[in-house]
């Protein structure tokens, strides 16, 4: 029969746009439990065209669910992906909690998806939303030319940090907004804005190289999760990746330049071709006619978006590319419903 769906953080950011992706994509689903923490519990939400009443997270909310998703905090799903498990449900959890854990595997429909089965935890992860960005077409490029190394900067939105990233954008575009002086004056915009929110300097009219935590020798924990979950979901773990994470005032989209150097010789127009017939990968890349995806252009849409594909001029080996993904959809739900809809598959062939 028809699997139970749970979505645990159904009323976050990442919960929110997991109920419009689950009310537009092929409906595998029998029942579905909207789970969220004690506070928004009773809250009323539509999906699939029904209104369903959020329940509080506790043991007996996974009570027959077949499969639970999770879309919360790190130390949420690592109390709570393990009891859903011992429930019975197949946990999808989009938070870090698991992703390097070896017994769980790091999953992206178009990369590894025979890896899915692969779960003695009864855990599946989901990557995180820069990984996720530029990992369907870095696949796609390493089915054809075997990658060795990966340089990487990320122009990251405000939706990564969740709801809260976003209100503090907003607030701080409302304060700069009208003011012809600012940002002509060291320190002018940080005095307008004041909180910064969850970002470490203000992000209107800024950029600012952080996102994560400080881990050893000056990295981030982002720029850590870069290099350590794409190692993992290609089967590389000796691939050579060097991130630097940057925070730009966008709401939702990141985007990122890969200079990716292959084992073998790269060809522009192969190159294009290659990622042009990618599922999930749209190719945009005319700059003559000024065609490239930007965050603006993408945002709201499902596949990740590449242009500006060069071939190196100082190695046959290495293209330079730009790349946009909705962190909220591939990046986020839309890669954790493709995960279950994997599962769901091992009940409709039961
Ligand atoms: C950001 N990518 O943009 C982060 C947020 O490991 O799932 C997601 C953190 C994670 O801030």
């Amino acid at each position: 029969g028809r699997p139970t769906l749970a979505i645990v953080g159904a009323t976050g950011a990442v919960g929110t746009v997991m109920l419009d992706i689950l009310s537009t994509r092929t409906d595998v689903w029998g029942d579905i439990r909207l789970i969220a923490s004690p506070r928004s519990a009773g809250k009323k939400l539509r999906v699939r065209g029904e209104e369903l009443e959020v329940v509080a997270l506790s043991e007996e909310a996974f009570e027959g669910v077949d499969i639970a998703m999770f879309d919360v905090p790190d130390e949420v799903s690592a109390q709570w992906a393990p009891v859903a498990a011992a429930k019975g449900a197949v946990a999808v959890d989009n938070s870090g909690a698991f992703r390097m854990d070896a017994d769980v595997p790091l999953v992206v429909p178009e990369v590894n998806p025979d890896q899915a089965k692969n779960r003695p935890r009864g855990i599946i992860s989901n990557p995180n939303c820069t990984t996720l960005s530029m990992i369907v077409a870095l696949g796609a490029l390493h089915r054809e030319y075997t990658l060795r190394e990966l340089v990487v900067s990320s122009y990251q939105a405000a939706s990564g940090a969740g709801q809260p990233g976003v209100d503090a954008l907003r607030e701080q575009i409302a304060k700069v907004a009208g003011d012809t002086t600012l940002g002509t004056q060291a320190g002018d915009v940080r005095r307008v804005i004041g909180d910064t929110g969850p970002f470490p300097a203000p992000l209107a009219l800024n950029v600012v190289p952080w996102a994560g935590s400080l881990k050893d020798g000056g990295w981030s924990s982002e720029e850590l999760k870069v290099r350590n979950e794409s190692r993992k979901i290609l089967g590389l773990p000796g691939l050579r990746v060097n991130a630097t994470c940057v925070r730009v005032p966008v709401v939702t989209t990141h985007s990122l330049t890969v200079h990716a150097v292959f084992e073998s010789e790269v060809d522009q127009a192969r190159a294009q071709a290659v990622l042009a017939e990618a599922p999930g990968v749209v190719l945009c890349d005319d700059p003559a006619n000024y065609e490239f995806p930007t965050p603006a252009d993408v945002v709201g849409t499902d596949p990740t978006w590449v242009g500006r594909v060069r071939r190196s001029l100082d190695d046959p080996n290495a293209l330079d590319l730009f790349l946009c993904g909705d962190n909220l959809r591939k990046g986020a739900a839309l890669n954790t419903a493709q995960i279950a809809e994997l599962v769901a598959e091992e009940f409709t062939e039961r």
